[in-house]
């Protein structure tokens, strides 16, 4: 028998397109073992969130892997036509002959899930984050002790040095929306001292989904490609102003756990969280009161999206080889 040296990763997402095209790009890289899916009702609507989730660890061979739904939910809901948006991963044609019947889903809550699924681990379990704080922020206030189960937690969340993407009338634009959907969340998270690495708009406002990049993995020709593909042409009418347009915010989350170091610029700080009007959610450096946090300030987007296109490229089952540029 051979010992098993991938990272074992929990994906707590929220079922938006990019989440769920993050899902099909993780369970591709070579360095990773997915022990478990959960799903946060944020920007997403969950009973879709939930059928996608299924459909593509089916489609993939990994219908092994759990599932449990989140039932916790923050002050500051996300638009509907946003939570609707991803009701079209699971319309398209490769994704309605998929069954779902084999992923068994938890009877427990994606918190709760998460609670016992740590305390049984020997450890050095990463956490993937691709929505709001909410669901590890809750298992961690409860259980401050499982903190030291946890390698570290990537999350898609915030804006430090940059302006946010939240428009809303009661705020000032300076949060990203994972992080204001349940700002005390945010806090908590920051303040639990888990070794944290944020990926903020600051490192993903350079990965807008561009037409050149959806032409490039159109050319790959291949099923994977082709759904990844389907699945990104519904965001491409998102109205093109700053606050609409569609970045990979979450894959390049994801990428984070596979790139080479010297393709990303990690910076390490004091960081808080506004949990008011009129910045609810923003995350900023603060010297005298904040929490000791890392970021990604900075990544190769070319590398990235060159990465992207080569892990989701191919036949489902089989697993691509490891990216070499
Ligand atoms: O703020 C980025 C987060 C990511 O986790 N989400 C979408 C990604 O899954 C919220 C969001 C910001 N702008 C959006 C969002 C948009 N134009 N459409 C849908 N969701
Ligand atoms: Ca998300």
């Amino acid at each position: 028998m051979t010992s098993d040296h991938r990272t074992p990763v929990i994906f707590d997402h929220d079922g938006g397109i990019d989440d769920l095209l993050s899902l099909l790009l993780l369970l591709r890289l070579p360095n990773i073992q997915v022990i478990g899916v959960t799903i946060a009702p944020a920007d997403c609507y969950p009973d879709d969130a939930l059928i996608s989730t299924r459909k593509l660890l089916t489609l993939t061979g990994n219908n092994h892997i759990p599932v449990a739904v989140g039932n916790l939910s923050g002050p500051n809901p996300f638009p509907p036509e946003w939570r609707a948006q991803p009701k079209m991963c699971h319309a398209t044609p490769v994704m309605l002959r998929t069954s779902l019947d084999s992923v068994v889903v938890s009877d427990l809550s994606a918190d709760a899930w998460m609670e016992r699924t740590l305390s049984q681990s020997t450890g050095g379990v990463t956490v993937l984050k691709t929505g709001p704080a909410t669901n590890l922020a809750a298992v961690l206030s409860r259980n401050p002790e499982l903190a030291s189960k946890i390698e570290k937690v990537v999350w898609m969340g915030g804006a430090v040095d940059v302006k946010g993407n939240v428009a809303m009338h009661d705020h000032n634009g300076t949060a990203e929306w994972n992080a204001y959907w349940d700002p005390k969340a945010t806090r908590e998270l920051v303040k639990s001292g888990v070794p944290l690495c944020l990926v903020p708009l600051d490192a993903t406002n350079a990965l807008p989904v561009s037409w050149p990049f959806l032409q490039q993995l159109a050319e790959k020709n291949t099923p994977v490609s082709d759904l990844a593909g389907q699945f990104w042409a519904a965001t491409v009418t998102a109205i093109p102003s700053y606050e609409f347009t569609y970045f990979l915010w979450d894959i390049l989350s994801t990428c984070v756990l596979a790139l080479p170091a010297d393709k990303l610029t990690v910076e390490s700080g004091s960081i808080n969280v506004s949990t008011v009007t009129p910045n609810a959610g923003q995350t900023f450096r603060d010297e005298e009161s904040g929490f000791s946090c890392t970021w990604v300030s900075e990544v190769d987007a070319e590398y990235v999206k060159a990465m992207v296109i080569h892990y989701l490229s191919g036949e489902f089952i089989h697993a691509p080889m490891p990216f070499v540029k």
